[in-house]
């Protein structure tokens, strides 16, 4: 017997594009889930690209409007792979339309814009989900089973870090493909929501939610060129954002983000210390879990690396044989076949939208001390 289908209607074709379709194509080979995935639809500006890139990934069809697609009886789930800017309209328009939502991380450029989402799924009754894909690496899950487990205690600390170096240079413009990152407007902010918001979406499913925050925010280039305008225009955005912070339950925390740590591409990190044991973690090799159990006999107690390739270890029975690693890419897969299993179960799964929107409470927050330079209480609604 055929299973039933989920008809998606992807928007837009940059770097998430091509991810999260790789992962709609993947999820149902390696998972057992109760909807088959159909790529039916991608719609994008450029008629040529938008083709050549359906082509290429096995898109049914293509729109030039966003709003076609919305409209489309025979889509089922919207997805939202556009730059931050249009992900407000887009995903009010496919609640209000009955659609399911998926969303590319931040939710919102701001939680004021955020919050408008989170009502619009809400009120229409639609499940929907964020892309916040690290959540869904295998040695992530894996400390989030230990720390349920009870086996960490009290926790004391949580440092996190995400640093990149790809903006140093003076002469990179801003807007356009992959440089609207560097555009306030279309972004919303700078690292704080293109990168701490992974620590933090990870931090608060980790160890609960954040309470207040104290910042320090710096733009070390000033003006660049605008691609879309030739104009050299004032950067607004953030190139690097620190802060600490303090949880509900106690703990004190430590994050920091940069896109000028020369040397370092994607240097995701994370460690914890509990009262009975500590963990961290490290995506440049993610698969490795490193873990300290204070109650390990004296002789024998140390920090022991995890390697998560173990068919007991979270997703890794749906992969190869153990001892054999899988990467970046797997974790959109993972989020796909998650959140397909919960459309049957009915229990939703997270990041959904609000879940997005609690972690924008935390980067308001945080420009906003970076600004008043006093710590700031983390808004809950
Ligand atoms: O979401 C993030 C991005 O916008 C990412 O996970 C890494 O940093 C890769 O690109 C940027």
């Amino acid at each position: 017997m055929s299973k039933k289908t989920l008809n998606i209607g992807l928007v837009g074709y940059g770097f998430m594009g091509r991810t999260h379709s790789n992962a709609f194509r993947q999820a149902p080979k390696f998972f057992d889930l109760p909807y088959e995935p159909v790529l039916k639809a991608v719609s994008a500006r450029n008629p040529d690209r938008v083709k050549k890139f359906a082509d290429n990934w096995g898109w049914q069809s293509v729109e030039s409007d966003w709003k076609k697609l919305v409209e489309r009886d025979d889509i089922d789930l919207i997805d939202i792979a556009s730059p931050n800017d249009t992900h407000a309209e887009i995903a009010i328009a496919a609640a209000k339309a009955g659609k399911i939502v998926m969303c590319e991380k931040p939710l919102g450029r701001t939680a004021e814009e955020a919050k408008t989402m989170v009502k619009a799924v809400e009120d229409a009754g639609v499940a929907n989900m964020v892309w916040y894909n690290y959540r869904r690496v295998p040695a992530v899950v894996m400390l989030k089973d230990l720390l349920d487990e009870g086996r960490f205690g009290r926790i004391f600390h949580y440092r996190t870090q995400f640093l990149q170096d790809w903006t140093i240079s003076q002469d990179l413009p801003m807007g356009g493909e992959g440089l609207w990152r560097l555009d306030a407007s279309v972004s919303g902010s700078g690292v704080t929501g293109d990168l701490l918001a992974h620590n933090i979406d990870m931090a608060m499913w980790l160890n609960g939610p954040i309470k207040e925050v104290s910042a320090a925010t710096e733009t070390f280039i000033k003006e660049r060129k605008n691609t879309l305008t030739g104009e050299v225009v004032p950067v607004k955005i953030d190139d690097a954002s620190a802060f600490i912070a303090r949880f509900e339950n106690g703990s004190l925390a430590l994050f920091e983000a940069t896109r000028y740590a020369r040397g370092h591409k994607a240097l995701f990190t994370l460690e914890i210390n509990g009262e009975k044991a500590s963990a961290s973690w490290d995506l440049h090799d993610l698969h490795h879990l490193q873990y300290f159990d204070y109650k390990n006999d004296g002789k024998l107690r140390g920090w022991t690396d995890i390697h998560i390739t173990d068919g007991d270890h979270p997703y890794m029975k749906n992969w190869w044989v153990p001892g054999l690693q899988i990467g970046y890419e797997h974790t959109f897969t993972h989020q796909v076949a998650d959140f397909v299993a919960s459309l049957d179960s009915g229990k939703p799964v997270g990041p959904t939208f609000r879940d997005g929107l609690m972690t924008e409470y935390v980067t308001d927050a945080v420009l906003k001390s970076a600004q008043t330079k006093k710590w700031e209480t983390v808004a809950t609604e």
